[in-house]
C-alpha cells in the first residue's frame, strides 16, 4: 500500500469539507461549520492498478488560520485547490494558495488539481466563474510545472450533487503517481497497470524523512 498525503486548500467556505465528506460517502450537509486548524481522514483507492491510501488533510481556509496552516503541508504530495464558482474572490485568491503549498511542503512544486466547486449553483442563473476562466488558470499552473513531469488538471464539481468528486481525487492520484515515478519514489510504471505491489509504503518513508 502506498500512502499519499494530500491537502484540501482554498478560501474559507468554498466547500473543501463538503468535498471530503462526499468523497468519504457521508452525504452533504447544507450548514456551514468552518474547519478549525485541520480535519483528517483516510480513504483507499487504486491508481494505475496500484492500491493507494489517501491521507486527506482538509485545511481551514479562513484567514484567521493563516498563521497555523503552514505546518500541515509538510510531506504532502499534492493538493485539491478548490474555489467556489459563485465567489470570484475565491478564484482570484488561488495564487496565494499555490504559493503557500509549494513553500511549505518541503519538496517545492507539487501536483495540483484545480477544482471549481458548487457548479449546481450555475442552474440558479447566478453569475459564476466560467469553465474557460478555470481552464486558463490550470493551463498557467501546468506551464509552471512543465519540468516536473505532471499536468495540473481542471475539474468542475458539486459536493451537493456529488458530481465529479471521485474523479477529482483520481486525477490527483494519477498526477502524484507520475510525479513520484519521475522522482524515483516508486518503482512501477504509471503508463501500464502494474501487477506487483511494493511490500513497503515507499512514499510514506519519503514523507517521514
Ligand atoms: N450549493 C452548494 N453548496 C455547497 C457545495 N459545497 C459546499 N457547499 C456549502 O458551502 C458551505 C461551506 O462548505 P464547507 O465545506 O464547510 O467549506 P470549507 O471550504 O471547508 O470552509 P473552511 O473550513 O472554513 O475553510 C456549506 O454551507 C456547504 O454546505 C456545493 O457543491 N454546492
Ligand atoms: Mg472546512
Amino acid at each position: 500500500m502506498i500512502v499519499l498525503k494530500v491537502v484540501l486548500i482554498g478560501d474559507g467556505g468554498v466547500g473543501k469539507t463538503a468535498i471530503r465528506e462526499r468523497y468519504l460517502g457521508k452525504g452533504f450537509d447544507a450548514q456551514y461549520v468552518l474547519t478549525i486548524g485541520a480535519d483528517f481522514a483516510t480513504k483507499d483507492d487504486v491508481i494505475y492498478g496500484t492500491p493507494v491510501r489517501y491521507q486527506i488533510w482538509d485545511l481551514a481556509g479562513q484567514e484567521r488560520f493563516d498563521g497555523v496552516r503552514g505546518v500541515y503541508y509538510r510531506g504532502a504530495l499534492g493538493a485539491l485547490l478548490v474555489f467556489d464558482v459563485t465567489r470570484p474572490d475565491s478564484y482570484f485568491n488561488v495564487p496565494k494558495w499555490v504559493k503557500e503549498l509549494w513553500a511549505n511542503n518541503g519538496r517545492g512544486k507539487l501536483p495540483i488539481v484545480f477544482v471549481a466547486n458548487k457548479i449546481d449553483m450555475r442552474e440558479s442563473g447566478e453569475e459564476t466563474i466560467s469553465a474557460e476562466q478555470g481552464r486558463l488558470f490550470a493551463e498557467k499552473l501546468t506551464k509552471m510545472t512543465s519540468r516536473e513531469g505532471f499536468a495540473c488538471h481542471y475539474i468542475e464539481t458539486s459536493a451537493k450533487t456529488g458530481v465529479k468528486i471521485k474523479d477529482a481525487f483520481s486525477l490527483l492520484g494519477e498526477s502524484i503517481m507520475k510525479y513520484a515515478e519521475k522522482r524515483n519514489m516508486i518503482k512501477q510504471k504509471t503508463s501500464h497497470p502494474v501487477q506487483s505491489i511494493p511490500s513497503q509504503p515507499i512514499v510514506k518513508q519519503m514523507q517521514q524523512k
